[in-house]
């Protein structure tokens, strides 16, 4: 495979100003004729590379003459203009949509016919130069069966439509700003809309349409607010309005992504839009709110300034998901939301940083872009922003952004733009803050109090390292923004104030102040920086941290922090002291009545992989039994808590407060809690809220509980349920998911039988994620002893990749951990990757993560 460098980017030769396309709408067969206007850039003559995939060039015309100056460069037309420097240069096309099963391009999923174009789907499509750096403005004229494709939507507006020969209609649309490829979208098929407006600050209305299957209409509403509350929201937090007089969403059942932000037609994963009480939990209804942000906030933040080149896709990406986390913050409860959003960072960004496949925000090569959709790019881009933020605060970052936008407004920018707009916007100094662009690896930072017994003076050590990563073998200090306290235990001195300390060297010592003794230490309150912090602290220390800091993420992290170390004891065959946790669980349940959120995020138990991340090597049967020991000792030390919680009754599930959302949180918790104990009656307290609820937050809640038992109520709670929603994906997307959730020791065995079961399909990509996603995150049952859940992993793979390479790649990483297993383990999942690279014609996207994830 080819590798692309960043350092390799030239502008492009030729612009393209206007683009036509005109389609002949088919499940089947689908025509393209595209009409590039061209103008050239270059100097000198140079010919015209149109990227293809999969295509053939049926006929070519320049400036409405048959054309022979063409040839084929691989898939790529090469078109011979000679010394012309503009031409409209005509290509025929032919695509079978129903074919496509890389859901790139465009395809067919339920009979109707839409586009996923980034990054690089439009080349499937029609030929063109489909990098991101070229805009046009888009005119796009579709005509197809009438009673086929009775809706047929575009990007921005419709300007007419007709009726066509035999039963055809048709539609034109055009949009009035230019676009890179990446932003088509085209959607034909048999929908219903679910239509609202809204009115922007400076008074314009905006038609807003939610296109759906016949029947999902009443499952849209909350896609629907959530759009209203980002397009204000974004008015009023960065001065951003909506552009265009429609603005429309399409809901698609097989989707590779969660959702795609196309100019005035964003496509979207169904499991994003479609919600209700009885098939949606309350997470459910959260994503919703989010994605829908995302994709809305990138019509500034992605698409008025675009990417120059892939590179720069955190530009965009990191961008945007600060942008959605703050929305969602400041929709519901800002410090649960932060637990949440760095639940994620660590679950999923800093295994990734922390192996073989670690790349940069800002990656400096790549084989297959599809593979860099990562969660460096997209949460780790996210904290770098979040950063930026922090230390210039509010207002100023806000004149940053401003200029951000205003300097780059319909351009292709870079993320070193974006940088110096801060820097002077904000009036700050970035030039060491960019080696966060360039530097990959989590920065460990090491902590040391110390105190000065005769003057009470107390200093706080801290030095950083920032671990080698592939290509990186050397890296400088970073700067890392730390918010900081220290608390006198016993109040005797007046607490310090909080301080933001810029770490900008490889050590520092930063006064803390006077204390009596030694000052109870709060560091990286918020979580300031994506960074790792070693500081040893006592559990009586961390205890009350838990109990007394004002930041409440401090408090959560304590709290962590507490189970993380006793569980790390425990797995190293220390003795097991369980006291301290079982206090600050109790503890911190005190305050359940005020936020129960809140509190029900606290008193989670560290999830078994962060546990595993703790450690030089990783002992998953270990970790397991020492966790559901901890999580056993808890459930039956507070066993009177956790009934006080389930005896309240569940809020109506059609309650949607965050105080609602919060008490269902913590019944759920309770639940696990009692789950794990070996209390007799716990199977059918699980199965009575099973049966009695009346939403799938405590209906999903009690099922997963179930599943990891061995109880006769397990099999028909998973049996009720499977009956009631066989006819809905994405309930029966959940039936997957907990059984692959589930710590039964018979897991993978299960897992291979779901496999096989009738309702199971390797061509909707949800189904799969929801079996194997939630199957490779069920640490000991993915890593049974014997390799049987790395067989069955990579069995997928390989089953997967000819049908959906960009799907199929995004599952190895898993098998790319085997650094931090014993020999045995680490022997077999390279084995596996092993056969998985030995498949003849494997993809570009699964050779470029299977043979990094080997090294
Ligand atoms: N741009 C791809 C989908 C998303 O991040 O919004
Ligand atoms: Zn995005």
């Amino acid at each position: 495979p080819v590798t692309i460098h960043r350092t390799a980017y030239r502008p492009p030769e030729w612009r393209v100003p206007e683009v036509a396309l005109d389609f002949a709408l088919g499940l089947e067969e689908t025509r393209v004729t595209a009409a590039l206007s061209v103008v050239r850039d270059a100097d000198a003559p140079a010919p015209l590379v149109l990227r293809g995939d999969a295509l053939t060039a049926e006929a070519v015309r320049v400036d409405g003459e048959a054309w022979n100056g063409w040839r084929m460069d691989g898939p790529d037309l090469v078109v011979d203009l000679g010394d012309r420097t503009a031409a409209v240069v005509e290509v025929d096309t032919r695509i079978d949509p129903a074919a496509n099963s890389q859901l790139m391009g465009l395809y067919a999923s339920n009979s109707m016919l839409c586009t996923q174009c980034e990054a690089e789907g439009f080349r499937r499509i029609t030929f063109h130069p489909d990098r991101p750096d070229v805009l046009s403005r888009y005119r796009v004229r579709m005509e197809g069966d009438k009673a086929a494709f009775p809706i047929l939507l575009s990007n921005g507006n419709c300007v007419a439509t007709g009726e066509g020969e035999g039963g055809t209609h048709w539609a034109l649309w055009e949009d009035p700003w230019p676009k890179p490829s990446y932003l088509f979208a085209l959607v034909a098929g048999d929908l219903v809309v679910n239509r609202d407006h809204f009115t922007t600050l400076s008074g314009r209305r905006v038609e807003l349409g939610i296109w759906v299957r016949a029947g999902d209409q009443d499952r849209t509403h909350h896609a629907m607010a959530s759009l209203k509350h980002s397009m204000a929201w974004d008015e009023q937090v960065y001065g951003r309005e909506y552009d265009l007089d429609l603005f429309n969403i399409v809901a698609v059942s097989d989707f590779n992504m969660g959702a795609m932000e196309n100019k005035g037609l964003n496509v979207f994963n169904t499991r994003y839009i479609l919600a209700d009480p009885d098939t949606a939990t309350d997470a459910d209804y959260d994503g919703v709110e989010g994605v829908v942000a995302h994709e809305y906030f990138h019509n500034w933040s992605g698409n008025r300034v675009t990417c120059r080149d892939w590179f720069q896709l955190s530009l965009k990406e990191g961008f945007t998901v600060y942008r959605d986390q703050s929305f969602s913050a400041a929709m519901g409860s800002a410090a649960v939301k932060r637990i949440e959003d760095v639940r994620v960072l660590r679950a999923a960004q800093f295994p990734e940083d922390a192996g073989p496949l670690a790349h940069p925000i800002r990656p400096d090569s790549y084989q297959e872009i599809s593979n860099f959709y990562t969660a460096t790019v997209y949460n780790k881009g996210a904290e770098i922003i979040r950063m930026m933020a922090t230390m210039v605060g509010p207002e100023r970052f806000r004149r940053g952004t401003d200029l951000y936008f205003d300097r780059h407004d319909g351009e292709a920018a870079t993320c070193e733009d974006f940088v110096r707009a801060i820097e002077d916007g904000a009036g700050i100094d970035l030039t060491q803050f960019r080696l966060w662009y360039s530097q990959a690896g989590t920065p460990r930072i090491a902590a040391r109090l110390e105190g000065d017994a005769a003057s009470g003076e107390w200093v706080l050590h801290l030095a950083q390292t920032i671990p080698p990563t592939p290509g990186q073998p050397d890296k400088a200090p970073m700067l890392i923004p730390l918010r900081i306290k220290a608390f006198d235990r016993d109040g005797a001195a007046q607490d310090t104030a909080e301080q933001l300390v810029l770490l900008d060297h490889a050590d520092a010592t930063v006064p803390l102040g006077r204390f009596a003794g030694r000052p109870m230490l709060s560091i990286n309150r918020g979580f300031s920086a994506p960074v790792i912090v070693d500081c040893a602290r006592a559990p009586g220390e961390l205890a009350w941290l838990a109990a007394h800091d004002d930041d409440p993420f401090a408090r959560y992290e304590a709290l962590q922090q507490l189970m993380l170390d006793t569980l790390v004891a425990a797995v190293s065959g220390e003795a097991a002291e369980r006291g301290a946790v079982v206090d600050a669980v109790r503890e911190t349940l005190a305050g359940a009545a005020a936020d129960p959120a809140f509190v029900a995020e606290a008193v989670l138990l560290p999830s078994e992989a962060f546990i595993g991340d703790q450690m030089v090597t990783v002992d998953p049967d270990a970790i397991r039994r020492e966790r559901l020991a901890l999580q056993a000792a808890i459930g039956e030390a507070l066993e009177s808590e956790w009934r006080a919680i389930l005896a309240d009754p569940a809020p109506p599930a059609t309650d949607l407060s965050p105080a609602a959302k919060g008490r269902r949180r913590l019944r759920g918790v309770a639940l696990a809690y009692l789950g794990a104990t070996a209390r007799d009656d716990a199977p059918a307290l699980a199965f009575a809220i099973f049966s009695d609820a009346d939403g799938m937050t405590e209906r999903q809640a009690a099922l997963a509980t179930l599943a990891h038992g061995d109880s006769d109520e397990r099999a028909h709670a998973l049996d009720i349920f499977y009956q009631r929603y066989r006819d809905n994906p994405l309930v029966l997307d959940k039936w997957f998911q907990v059984q692959a959730w589930s710590l039964r020791p018979d897991t993978v065995d299960a897992v291979r039988d779901l496999a096989r079961h009738p309702d199971f399909t390797l061509a909707n990509p949800n189904r799969v994620r929801a079996l194997y996603g939630a199957f490779t995150a069920n640490q000991a049952a993915f890593h049974r002893p014997d390799g049987a859940g790395y067989r069955l992993l990579a069995d997928l793979v390989i089953a997967l990749d000819p049908k959906n390479p960009q799907t199929a790649a995004r599952l190895i990483p898993p098998l790319g951990r085997w650094k931090r297993f014993d020999e045995a383990r680490a022997a077999l999942m390279k084995a596996e990757l092993g056969r998985i690279l030995a498949q003849p014609g494997l993809s570009r996207d699964a050779t470029e993560q299977a043979s990094k994830s080997l090294v």
